[in-house]
């Protein structure tokens, strides 16, 4: 597992909005990296896998040709990679692995206050401003409206103003940008997020064991991120009420506190966050002496 073709290449954005996440998950697995963000490359030391920085609209095609192995990218950017390569008679050669909870922001339409949308319709015959020609096309296309596109690579959200365009698609994520510009968001053209990709072509077991291993960590770390350790005491009566209002847990733990087994604690993984509300609910219900801890690592 020593030569380069042997190691495991992962892509991911080099500085944006999407850099510092990426890199943290993949810290978080336990990756340890000779690391300096301002070169290209960074040398896995611990596994054999290895960081390749580079703008994440080259990450789908990276990884569909195989120069890596796998990349972390904006579903946005995959989408457009994908319906324009199936536009240009080619095959996208990647396989989404993960959803990965950050990067959240969405593919909006969004028009001057004053337009009067009423649904695809409103949009016949006009003209949109986006960077996303391919995903715009084909929901256009979906929506059976015929409207001219007009590209623009950055500041969208000045096109009407400038007498380019009558509607812009951009992402939002605040909605302060198109507040900012006097437009309004009048319809979600796709939600996006961060995601992990693999290439689609033949990966050898060697490295596919350690991607599996990888994936398996990611899934451990995604889980506890959210996920709570809450142990609170209860009277066995009022157990069935505490256990349904425990966020996303599964099967508790019941320890007897007393000969009789009367009063119980009750030890839970709660894979959602849990807030002061659900604490207030759970006393009301009979709950005392309520802990909550956050969970450091998780493996299913
Ligand atoms: O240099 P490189 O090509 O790598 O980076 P980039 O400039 O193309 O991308 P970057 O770093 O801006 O964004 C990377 C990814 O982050 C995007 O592809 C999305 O998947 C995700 N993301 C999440 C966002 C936003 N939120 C976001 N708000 N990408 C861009 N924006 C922009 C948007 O275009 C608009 O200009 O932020 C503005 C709107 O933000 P709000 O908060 O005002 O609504
Ligand atoms: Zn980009």
């Amino acid at each position: 597992m020593n030569t380069s073709e042997q190691r495991i290449k992962i892509a991911l954005q080099k500085s944006g909005r999407l850099s510092e996440e990426s890199l943290d998950l993949l810290t978080r697995c336990g990756l340890k990296f000779t690391q300096s963000k301002d070169q290209l490359f960074c040398y896995g030391e611990n596994m054999p896998i290895d960081l390749l920085f580079v703008r994440d609209d080259d990450i789908p095609g990276l990884v569909s040709d195989d120069v890596c192995d796998l990349g972390l990218v904006g579903l946005n950017v995959l989408e457009e990679n994908r319906l324009g390569a199936s536009k240009a008679g080619k095959l996208a050669a990647y396989d989404q692995l993960r959803a990965l909870n950050f990067g959240q922001c969405r593919l909006s339409l969004a028009a001057p206050e004053d337009f009067d949308f009423q649904g695809p319709q409103s949009l016949q015959n006009l003209c949109i401003a986006t960077s996303y020609v391919a995903i715009l096309e084909d929901y256009l296309q979906q929506e059976n409206i015929k409207a001219d596109i007009v590209y623009f690579s950055g500041a969208v959200e000045i096109a009407p103003r400038l007498g380019k365009a009558d509607l812009i698609c951009d992402l939002v994520s605040t909605g302060s940008t198109l507040a900012a510009n006097q437009l309004r968001e009048v319809e979600t053209v796709l939600e996006s997020e961060a995601v992990i990709i693999q290439t689609s072509a033949e990966t050898s077991d060697d490295k596919q064991c350690w991607i599996d291993r990888l994936m398996q960590r990611l899934d451990g770390v995604l889980q506890v991120r959210e996920s709570k350790y809450v142990m609170l005491h209860a009277p066995r009566g009022a157990l069935d009420d505490i256990v349904a209002l425990l966020p996303g847990s599964e099967s508790p733990t019941v320890i007897p506190l007393d000969r009789n087994g009367d009063k119980v604690a009750v030890h839970a993984v709660c894979r959602e966050n849990v807030f002061w509300e659900t604490l207030e609910n759970l006393k009301g219900a009979g709950a005392s002496s309520l802990l909550v801890v956050p969970v450091e690592k998780m493996l299913a």
